[in-house]
């Protein structure tokens, strides 16, 4: 085929229609770009969509968790709770679809399977399951970090006659959980959200625990009126405040986020009775209020000694509460997790907890499973077992760039990316909130719209330029990876002992690499900024 015929169709496809694609979309029409969003699901909502299962909720308060682009929209939308339920924010972001007319640029049920870079002409050949072939010039891919759902297997699993659903593909018609015996394995976030609602709707739940999570009460509670009035009415400060947050975020929601910790003393110089005091004041945050915690292994040990005793005085079963107790691993290492009544669940005659580590599951049979000590009759077998993050979204599809490449080959060792933006290797591809940017770490619809807004405005300059490649260069990249791991040595992310989805350890295989941005919200975009003004440092243009 000549270039000539290479001639793009639009000048941008966005892959995903979740937060990332949605505002996308209407960042680029605004700016008088042509776009094509695909997205597999049958609807917008990206995370939102997929992930409807019991008790599903954001651990970022609502009135943050929301875009502030339009001023009108923010004040209108009514939001019911501090945290906001899963059908709340996919109602929230079905009206942004249908408020800005965004749905006539999507296509909905289209996975994007394949996408080849075209050096001559600088275009991308994108092609779908539902076998579209749709040529761009630049590609968005707004795919998101916890899109790629992780389905571990066990023998004799196919042989299950009852229903297995997964937290994050959980089918929008519904489970039929009403009086059945449910088993449920993984205790993260989704896990630990599911738990205390199916032990309501099943006749008994068992909970398959491999490891025992930190998690904290959320404290939810429904929104007053006056409440949502107060922050309505100064909501551009409150936008400015999250732009200038290191996560993105207002108030004290950042350390919800991170589990830093929020105080000056140092648990080291405490005395027995001053932790006392704490766990009576604080409660579970009683670990968290201490300024050397998240540098200190050994203060990190006593402050986990705090949570583990809240523990013991919260489950009823000293057999029970010891299994629910994290050991071996810093707190401060994964996402924390806000919890409603997780705990308490376990003092419930109907709810039934396994340590996979002391029994481990043997296989499935078709009534339900057998681990080393007992056979478990189950109906439902629920998986909250986690996601092949930040990386799994891009490296599922077959990515090829320049010189034939592959971004699975290129990111064996983990992933490698400019300023968390561009890749070298991959011209005019761009990436929302993914690795090398402070991505998770911040909150994402204000995150979105800074990181894709420089995305977007990018774009636009490129194509009045006329630009036919635009690419990050090898050396900028390598330096903005060694920051990254700068930035991120020495923390609790990367602890010898600490496993999980933020460095890669959840996945069998997975190259053990910490991928975020560790340096805040601010000065990643006084960087973006800056590389802008130096016409695109660090990018190679043509
Ligand atoms: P997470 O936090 O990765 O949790 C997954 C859970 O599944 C975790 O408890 C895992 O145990 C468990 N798991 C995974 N594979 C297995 C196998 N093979 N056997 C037993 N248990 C297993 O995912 P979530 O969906 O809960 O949360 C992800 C993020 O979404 C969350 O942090 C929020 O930001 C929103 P492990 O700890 O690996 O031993």
């Amino acid at each position: 085929m000549h270039t000539a015929e290479k001639s793009p169709d639009v000048d941008v496809v966005v892959v995903g229609a979740g937060m990332s694609g949605l505002f996308a979309i209407k960042a680029l029409r605004d700016r008088g770009l042509t776009a094509v969003v695909l997205e597999k699901a049958p609807k917008a909502g990206g995370t939102w969509y997929w992930n409807r299962y019991p008790g599903a909720r954001c651990d970022i308060p609502s009135l943050e968790y929301s875009f502030g682009f339009d001023p009108e929209l923010e004040q209108e939308w009514v939001w019911t709770e501090h945290f906001p339920p899963q059908p709340e924010i996919e109602a929230y972001l079905d009206h942004l679809a249908e408020r800005y007319d965004l749905a006539r640029d999507i296509r909905y049920s289209t996975g994007v399977t394949a996408m080849t870079f075209d050096e001559p002409s600088g275009t991308w050949l994108v092609e779908t399951d539902t076998d579209d072939h749709i040529r761009a010039r630049f590609c968005v891919m707004a795919t998101g970090g916890l899109s790629a759902p992780y389905t571990p297997s066990w023998p004799g699993l196919d042989s299950f006659a009852g229903t297995v659903v997964q937290t994050s593909l959980w089918p929008e018609e519904g489970v039929d959980l009403e009086g059945k015996r449910i088993g449920i394995v993984g205790t993260g976030s989704s896990g630990v959200q599911a738990i205390p609602e199916l032990a309501k709707l099943g006749s008994h739940l068992t909970v398959f625990q491999r490891t025992p999570t930190f998690t904290w009460p959320s404290r939810n509670r429904a929104l007053t009126d006056e409440e949502q009035a107060a922050v309505k009415a100064r909501y551009p400060q409150l936008r400015e405040e999250q732009r200038n947050s290191f996560t993105a975020t207002a108030g004290t929601t950042g350390a919800v986020i991170l589990a830093f910790p929020t105080g000056e003393r140092r648990i080291l110089d405490s005395t027995p009775e001053e932790r006392e005091a704490a766990l009576a004041e604080h409660g579970f945050d009683a670990c968290r209020i201490w300024s050397d915690t998240a540098s200190n292994l050994e203060a990190n040990e006593m402050a986990v000694e705090l949570y583990r005793e809240m523990i013991r005085r919260t489950v009823r079963d000293p057999e029970t509460a010891e299994k629910l107790s994290p050991r071996g691993f810093p707190l401060g290492c994964k996402r924390p997790v806000l919890d409603n009544g997780y705990f308490e669940t376990f003092n419930r005659d109907d709810v039934t907890l396994v340590a996979l580590r002391d029994e481990p599951i043997v296989e499935f049979t078709p009534d339900g499973v057998r681990t080393s000590d007992r056979f478990i009759a189950l109906d439902v077998l629920v998986l909250a077992t986690g996601f092949d993050a930040m990386t799994g979204a891009l490296t599922r599809i077959d990515l090829q760039g320049r010189d034939g490449r592959r971004l699975r080959d290129d990111w064996a060792d983990g992933a490698r990316a400019y300023l968390g933006i561009g890749i070298e290797g991959y011209p005019n591809l761009f990436h929302c909130v993914g690795p090398g940017s402070a991505g998770v770490l911040a909150t994402y619809p204000p995150h979105i719209e800074l990181q894709v807004g420089w995305i977007v405005d990018t774009v636009r300059d490129l194509v009045d330029r006329g630009v036919v490649a635009f690419e990050a260069d090898r050396a900028a990249q390598d330096a903005w990876c060694d920051e990254v791991a700068r930035l991120s040595a020495g923390t609790m992310y990367v602890a010898p002992t600490c496993v999980s989805w933020y460095n890669g350890g959840n996945i069998d295989g997975k190259a053990r690499t910490f991928p975020l941005y560790l340096g805040g919200v601010p000065t990643y975009m006084e960087r973006l900024r800056q590389v802008t003004a130096a016409d695109y440092e660090g990018f190679r243009i043509t």
